[in-house]
């Protein structure tokens, strides 16, 4: 809840009355439905309980009264939030018989706001306030420092079952929630440390100098991380390019107030790197489908350069640079806040409010043109950055319309080492890219031809991390996968034309089946990104051990299982001698082994590839995949798991 709406409720007590209060409904509509009010039941709304509460820390820190925020995983299922803010105000008024206090956890206001409003969100999945983080808790306690004195209050599932008192004495000021998610709500009670750390560490950047710190107290556990961000946003974009190499040394910063909005734009340029990366938040939410801020953002932006590159004569003639050429390489985040935020789409990620775009446009529009005046090294290395982009962007473009004619010229023919299947509803089929002419002709012959395709690869596949579109879209390795799918590239990308809704990478369990997998999910990532998003690609899991009594032979998947394996293969004498070998490759594997254990879909494992955090697979490709040897090395030694984690 917001400082405005407590404040509403509290001190402008004369107003209060429930008319101020547009949506009143009892928090077992929040039980009943609870996915309405967070999301969902499994992880991710688990964890926007924990969000929603510290979102209302953080209204306080905005108010400019608290400037520390704990977030502390405990060991027994529950998890405390604590601020040194004011404290909530916890008296009875006489003319409504409650406390705030009471009413910020007792009273949902969904689809709605109180009183005066303020930079909450009206609708969608955020914003809808501590008494749905109070109705989906088996119990919750919170403990307000306030006026020399510790008051308490207790709930479960919603109820209370402690009204206010005073429990103690205190010097300090501030709140402090703990609450265990109620089990009979959500698929799973655990909470990620990682998670919560990468949601603070965010939070911490767009509300530069409020310290937030995450501890896990779980046994075993000792992680702690206190993350306090004085440069903000500049910060956040220095931290997401701190591997990458910037083509100007200062991340340039932009801001601007108005009666009721700010806009905050820091952005910088790197040199190695050919996609862009923006990130975009409306009062502290993330808006990753964008909306007008993103728009009003990039039109300036392109404006502003084309008018730049004119001016200085970089720009030849009516040569023109397009968005996109304006942003290659960028890593820019915008951060505004505005009251009535609207958020609209399905997930509800995108910025509606229409006055924000030109906010910002103007915002860019003034400020940095005066910034490149007054930088003119600076201009001129992003300009000549752009126009390296638009004419690779125009050979790009000249390689895809190739692709294009002879596609059509040809009737979409399809690659010759593809062996397709036979049923053509996409959703029932499923592609295997399988490394190795070899493996490729084991899984031919393993396969279920009648929904199973098989396109093998071979040889050294383009690191796509390290080129230019232009190079990506002639690449003879990859043309094959893209013409299999059969539903473009890059901006013309069509997932209705999807031609299978599996994609199943299958490479050998090594370091160069790791290898190949990268690359191919790196180019999945970085010119088909509908693909990973819409849970269409898979990585096979071929068995890592074989077991061999006499003529009887296992495969077993994973160390996890090996034990159980092991012991029924000796027999009831546990005496039989048994051969453990590790799986050298797909090739080591007959057809019918690689049905059996890797291909059948009543018997094998497959994975998901995942990624749920932008930032982070950006980070892992660019590590990964880019320039830099020093942090590559590094990473993969910290990382060692998340780097194999990455085939997920
Ligand atoms: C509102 O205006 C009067 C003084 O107190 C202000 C207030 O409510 N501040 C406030 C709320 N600070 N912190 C909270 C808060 C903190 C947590 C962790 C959880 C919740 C639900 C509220």
């Amino acid at each position: 809840m917001s400082e405005e709406t407590i404040n509403s409720i509290n001190g402008e007590i004369e107003d209060y009355d429930a008319s101020h209060i547009q949506v009143l409904e009892g928090l077992e509509a929040v039980r009943l439905r609870p996915g309405m009010y967070i999301g969902s039941t499994s992880s991710s709304g688990l964890h926007h309980l924990v969000y929603e509460i510290v979102d209302n820390a953080i209204d306080e820190a905005l108010a400019g009264f608290c400037d520390e925020v704990l977030v502390v995983i405990k060991n027994d299922g529950t998890i405390t939030i604590t601020d040194n803010g004011r404290g909530i105000p916890v008296d009875v008024q006489e003319q409504t018989g409650t406390s705030a206090l009471e009413v910020v956890f007792t009273v949902l206001h969904a689809g709605g706001k109180f009183g005066g409003g303020g930079y909450k969100v009206s609708g969608g999945l955020h914003g809808v306030g501590a008494s749905v983080v109070n109705a989906l808790s088996e119990w919750l306690v919170v403990r307000v420092h306030r006026s020399n004195q510790i008051h308490e209050m207790k709930f479960s599932r919603g109820d209370i079952t402690q009204e206010i008192k005073v429990v103690g004495k205190t010097d300090k000021s501030g709140t402090e929630v703990t609450f265990k998610p109620d089990s009979e709500i959500f698929d799973e009670c655990v909470f990620s440390y990682d998670i919560l750390r990468t949601r603070m560490r965010e939070q911490a950047f767009l509300n530069g100098g409020l310290r937030i710190t995450v501890r896990d107290e779980r046994e075993g556990q000792t992680a702690e991380d206190s993350m306090c961000y004085e440069g903000g946003i500049i910060e956040f974009v220095e931290y997401i390019n701190r591997n990458k190499t910037p083509l100007h040394d200062d991340v340039i910063h932009l801001a601007e107030e108005r009666q009721d909005s700010t806009a905050e734009i820091a952005l910088q340029y790197c040199g190695d790197v050919y996609n862009e990366f923006l990130l975009s938040f409306a009062n502290n939410i993330n808006t990753p489908d964008g909306g007008m801020h993103e728009t009003g953002f990039k039109a300036a932006l392109t404006r502003v350069l084309n008018d730049y590159g004119k001016k200085s004569g970089l720009l030849k003639n009516d040569d023109k640079l397009s968005g996109e050429d304006c942003r290659e390489g960028i890593t820019a985040v915008i951060s505004v806040r505005l009251m009535d935020a609207q958020f609209e789409g399905q997930t509800k990620s995108k910025l509606g409010n229409s006055e924000i775009r030109s906010f910002v446009d103007s915002l860019i529009s003034e400020k940095l043109a005066i910034l490149f005046e007054e930088n003119p090294v600076v201009a001129r290395s992003i300009l000549n950055k752009a126009i390296m982009a638009s004419r690779a962007r125009e050979a790009a473009r000249k390689a895809r319309e190739n692709i294009r004619s002879k596609n059509a010229l040809e009737g979409m023919s399809l690659p010759g080492k593809l062996a397709d299947c036979n049923v053509d509803n996409p959703a029932l089929t499923e592609i295997y890219i399988v490394e190795g002419d070899s493996a490729g002709g084991s899984a031919k012959g393993g396969r279920d031809s009648r929904f199973q395709a098989i396109l093998p690869l071979w040889g050294k596949m383009l690191n796509v991390e390290k080129a230019r579109a232009d190079k990506v879209y002639g690449n003879e390795k990859l043309t094959p996968v893209i013409t299999a799918l059969g539903a473009g590239i890059g901006e013309d990308f069509l997932e209705s034309k999807l031609r299978y809704h599996k994609v199943i990478i299958m490479a050998d369990a090594d370091v160069d089946g790791s290898h190949i997998r990268t690359l191919l999910l790196t180019f999945f990532f970085r010119f088909m990104r509908p693909l990973i998003e819409g849970g269409y690609v898979y990585a096979a899991q071929p068995p890592l051990f074989k077991l061999t009594r006499g003529k009887t032979v296992r495969w077993v998947l994973d160390e996890s299982e090996l034990e159980t394996a092991l012991t029924e293969m000796r027999g009831e004498d546990g005496k039989g001698k048994v051969d453990i070998t590790r799986n050298k490759g797909l090739g080591e594997m007959d057809a019918h082994e690689l049905w059996d254990t890797t291909m059948n879909p009543e018997t094998r494992t497959l994975k998901r590839i995942e990624l749920t955090d932008a930032i982070e697979a950006d980070e892992v490709f660019t590590v990964l995949m880019g320039e830099k040897v020093e942090p590559r090395k590094e990473y993969i030694e910290k990382y060692a798991k998340y780097a194999v984690n990455l085939d997920m």
